[in-house]
């Protein structure tokens, strides 16, 4: 398999596409000297969305593009004209990505299923045209909002390859040459610890279409729970396997026994991964080749009465009983299998394009009083700031004139002619808002 099986983690940054500015603009007619407003409202921006596919098998694609942004709206036109929403942006991803918020590390959506989706940034609301704004007072508003930034989301995706057996044991018992003579995997083998360094994944062909993906998961080792060794790593590979097949070393061929070996990767599986290690497992007896049948025999039945378990009893070396094996393990995964894919063949019903997404897009909220900072920048200079502030003037554009007096009136409202005399700002001094200069007039 190639190396690319294991990129198993991307990190990507998502836009959700900017509202369109509304706008501002009067009806033209002939002979009609002042015709009313028409202006428009700003389309909204286009989400972000992941989807679950099952054309991708890796996050490979996300290797070097990593901004993905949706379509911003388009603004508002003259004649009333409504601009264009943006478009979704769709990124498909392999089932069983896991997407995460990299910043808060929160889980967002675990896409187990084909067609899957979440909706990872929203676009950001239109602004409304100025033919919203016309009340008793003001039948010509220069006055549109303008359209609000979508979201900007960090995400981490984690992809645990779908491997439907793993195959674990103690290192150097042959879980590498046994991956390599029942799957298309290559694997590197030799007679020392840790030869496997980062897991082998095989398809494994059973004929008649039937197949399934092994993975050998290298480095379980005492301890390795806490680190040591790379095993805990490795065993998200196989978090959704239908099944473990354990290989003991029966010819104890290092020194150890088979069973302190097999208790010992128990309590890791167990210790890493409580939910894993009540899956179902295969215990194999491997290096059955080194051992006469008596003694083999004998061994076998010891190891059986002390574990309580079957053992089936093989030899990756010569494929002795690797049929059996591939058999019973084939035999097992093959009802969870059509379970699963009954679960799977149900969400397909839900395919993202048939469905109606019911997402809002991100508005800002303009309140009805604001707070404010004045800031003295010199004699008679003066600025109008705070983070209320700076939302009046990303909803309202100040170089529009009813804008500008929108603003000054919610600023108004909220005391700003107090807070400007107590400082003693003086007639003719200067006032900056955003980057507009006003003079300072009672
Ligand atoms: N005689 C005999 N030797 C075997 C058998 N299976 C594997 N070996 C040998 O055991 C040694 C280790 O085999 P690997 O397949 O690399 O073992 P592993 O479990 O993948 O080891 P790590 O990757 O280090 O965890 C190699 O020298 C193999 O040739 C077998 O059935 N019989
Ligand atoms: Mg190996």
């Amino acid at each position: 398999m190639s190396e690319n099986i294991f990129i198993d983690e991307a990190i990507i940054t998502v836009f959700g596409g900017k509202g369109g500015d509304g706008v501002v603009s009067f009806r033209r007619e002939k002979f009609v000297p002042k015709g009313g407003p028409d202006g428009g409202d700003g389309g909204d921006g286009g989400n972000v969305i992941i989807v679950s596919s099952i054309e991708k098998n890796t996050l490979t694609d996300f290797r070097y593009k990593k901004k993905f942004r949706a379509e911003n709206g388009k603004n508002g036109q003259g004649k009333k004209m409504h601009g264009k929403n943006g478009e979704n942006l769709i990124i498909k991803v392999p089932v069983g990505t896991l997407v995460y918020d990299y910043e808060t590390n929160e889980l967002i959506a675990d896409l187990k299923y084909p067609n899957q989706y979440v909706v990872v940034a929203r676009g950001g609301k239109g602004g409304r045209g100025n033919i919203h704004f016309v009340n008793s007072k003001v039948q010509a508003p220069t006055i549109a909002e303008k359209g609000v930034e979508g979201e900007t989301r960090i995400l981490k995706l984690e992809l645990k390859v779908l491997a439907d057996v793993g195959i674990i044991g103690f290192p150097n018992v042959g879980k590498s040459t046994l991956i390599s003579v029942i799957s298309n995997a290559k694997p590197k083998i030799a007679n020392y610890h840790f030869t496997t360094l980062i897991p082998n994944l095989g398809v494994v062909n059973m004929g008649d279409g039937n197949s399934f993906v092994v993975a050998d998961i290298p480095g379980l080792v005492p301890g390795a729970h806490e680190g040591v060794g790379l095993g805990d790593r490795f065993l998200k590979h196989v978090e959704r396997c239908y099944c473990l097949v354990h290989i003991v070393d029966i010819s104890e061929s290092e020194g150890r026994k088979a069973e302190d070996d097999y208790y010992v990767i128990r309590e890791e599986l167990e210790k890493f991964s409580p939910e894993l290690a009540k899956k179902l497992e295969i215990i194999a007896a491997n290096k059955a080749d080194l051992l006469d049948e008596e003694e083999l025999n004998k061994r076998i039945l010891n190891l059986e009465k002390k574990l309580n378990k079957k053992i089936i009893p093989i030899s990756a070396a010569t494929k002795m009983n690797i049929n059996k094996l591939l058999n019973e393990v084939w035999e097992n995964i093959r009802n969870m299998r059509i379970d699963r894919q009954k679960e799977i063949l149900m969400s397909l019903k839900n395919a993202p394009e048939k469905i109606k997404l019911n997402v809002k897009p991100v508005d800002i909220e303009v309140p009805k009083k604001v707070r404010f900072e004045i800031i003295k920048w010199d004699e008679g200079i003066y600025e109008i700031t705070g983070r209320d502030v700076e939302i009046l003037l990303k909803k309202y554009p100040i170089d529009q004139k009813d804008a500008r007096i929108k603003i000054l009136e919610i600023l108004e409202k909220s005391g700003l002619e107090k807070t400007l005399k107590n400082l003693g700002v003086k007639e003719g001094d200067t006032v900056y808002l955003g980057n507009f200069a006003f003079e300072y007039m009672e």
